[in-house]
């Protein structure tokens, strides 16, 4: 032995995974990496997960155990010598975990996704640019302009009080999620902001449907595509430039569910989630969501603004090598978002109480375009899974409840794992999969870790 103190499991984790797993998984006993938990690295692990781990024995060698690979996302909670994430501080927003501050980037923690509806202070943000000014806005919002040109026969210009007497009104719960959703479950680390399961909710929105103005302003024949255009100014300050300008085919944007919103939860939208009037493209990649919505451009092509070009929102059509550059040509632009379920109570992190040998579980689930099928549970690394009861969503589009009951066998650390199946079929996989450079498409199982005090 050198002077030197061995780190602490839990630090070893964080730095090098490969080493602390070396330390607590047997290798010998199995080339192909498949060991056991061996007895010193199995009491090392308990230690540092705080409690035995009553089913170590289906615990897959390489598991960094949720624990120490994902922060726990609570305020006040955790460890007292670990340092929490960073909380954003915004007036009407709820305790977020701040993944970006130029622009503002902002995650909602699991737990505070338990409401069947997302309150507006729990919804995630997500800028690419500034904030527009509240001064450079009209004082009375009605007079807000939206222009929508391009491919159509007669070009509107239309104030959003006119928009909102001229059209009928609907009113849908729809799901709003971050193309880069699950990104930090990339390995090795993809470009972006680092989001787990947080860049998702479902509001409900208030509006008019995108097809009906575009039906009004007489769609050329040659409209395939639309580009949508917001009043945020780009980082640089420059004004010329649109912070971002993403678009959809026009099959999707004639989605009776994709409308121009006005109102969130019943209310005028808020200043940081596109007042006074913003897209909602439900269940594709978020940034089509335009916010601080004044033009629709209808392309005669695929639109090719700020965001629609390189890897951004692509997916690889190709596998890549991890962590290669990749190459361009190889890709294809992310529409819908993939199947995902998350754990929204008992909250990572949460220590229960001795003697607790049972856990009702809450959810939620979604899947893009599609639904979902199934839930599955697991509280023993995916050895054996057990089917959750799934609702039906309010809406198309709109998030679907899970719940379960779980039994616990003793005290110690557990996980609880979750995995949706959608309509078509496709599951979360146990790792990212499709490594692709900017991180799209990461939806692993959902992993939940929860300590029952002796
Ligand atoms: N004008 C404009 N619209 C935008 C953005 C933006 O930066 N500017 N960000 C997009 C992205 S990437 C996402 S995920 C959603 C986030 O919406 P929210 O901040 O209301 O949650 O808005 C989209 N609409
Ligand atoms: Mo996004």
């Amino acid at each position: 032995m050198t002077g030197k103190r061995e780190r602490g499991l839990h630090e070893l984790y964080a730095d090098d995974p490969e080493r602390a797993d070396a330390l607590v998984f047997d290798r010998r006993a199995d080339a192909s990496r498949r060991g056991f938990l061996r007895g010193a690295g199995l009491a090392g692990m308990g230690a540092a997960v705080g409690g035995t781990i009553p089913f170590a024995g289906t615990m897959p060698a390489g598991l960094v155990p949720a624990a120490m690979a994902q922060p726990v996302q609570q305020a006040q909670a955790g460890p007292p010598a670990e340092k929490g994430p960073k909380i954003l501080k915004m007036d009407g927003k709820a305790d977020l975990v701040v993944l970006g501050d130029k622009p503002v980037v902002a995650e909602t923690p699991a737990h505070l996704l338990d409401d069947e509806v997302t309150p507006t202070e729990k919804f995630f943000v997500r800028n690419n640019g500034l904030t527009p000014d509240p001064a450079s806005m009209p004082s009375d919002p009605k007079a807000w302009k939206i222009k929508i040109d391009g491919e159509v026969n007669t070009p509107l210009d239309i104030t959003l009080g006119d928009l909102m007497t001229r059209f009928p009104q609907v009113t849908h719960k729809l799901m709003l999620e971050c193309g880069g959703n699950g990104r930090s479950f990339f390995v090795p680390e993809a470009r972006g902001n680092q989001w787990t399961n947080g860049g998702a909710g479902c509001a409900e929105w208030t509006g008019v449907r995108l097809a009906d103005v575009l039906k009004a302003a007489g769609l050329k024949s040659t409209a395939v595509y639309t580009g949508h255009y917001g009043a945020d100014p780009h980082l640089s300050g420059d004004a010329t430039k649109p912070s971002i300008s993403r678009g959809v085919r026009l099959e999707k944007a004639m989605e009776e569910h994709t409308i121009i919103a006005f109102k969130m939860n019943g209310k005028d939208i808020p200043l940081i989630h596109g007042a006074p009037a913003r897209l909602i493209v439900p269940g594709w990649a978020g940034s089509t969501s335009a916010k601080w919505l004044n033009r629709i451009w209808v392309r005669d092509k695929e639109h090719d603004g700020p965001g629609m070009g390189g890897f951004s929102y692509r997916m690889s059509k190709k596998p890549i090598v991890p962590g290669s550059k990749g190459d361009e040509k190889d890709t294809v632009i992310l529409e819908s978002m993939p199947v995902r379920s998350i754990v929204t109570f008992p909250a990572h992190g949460t220590r229960l109480a001795g003697g607790t040998r049972k856990i009702d579980l809450r959810g939620h689930a979604w899947a893009g375009d599609n639904t979902v099928q199934s839930v599955e549970i697991s509280i023993d690394y995916g050895a054996t899974w057990k089917k959750a009861d799934v609702k039906a969503p309010a809406n198309k589009f709109a998030w679907q409840r899970f719940t379960a009951s779980i039994d616990l066998p003793s005290a110690g650390y557990y996980e609880i794992w979750s995995k949706a199946t959608d309509s078509k079929g496709a599951t979360q996989p146990f790792q990212a999969g499709h490594w692709n450079p900017q991180g799209y498409g990461g939806n692993p199982v959902s992993r939940v870790a929860v300590l029952v005090e002796t």
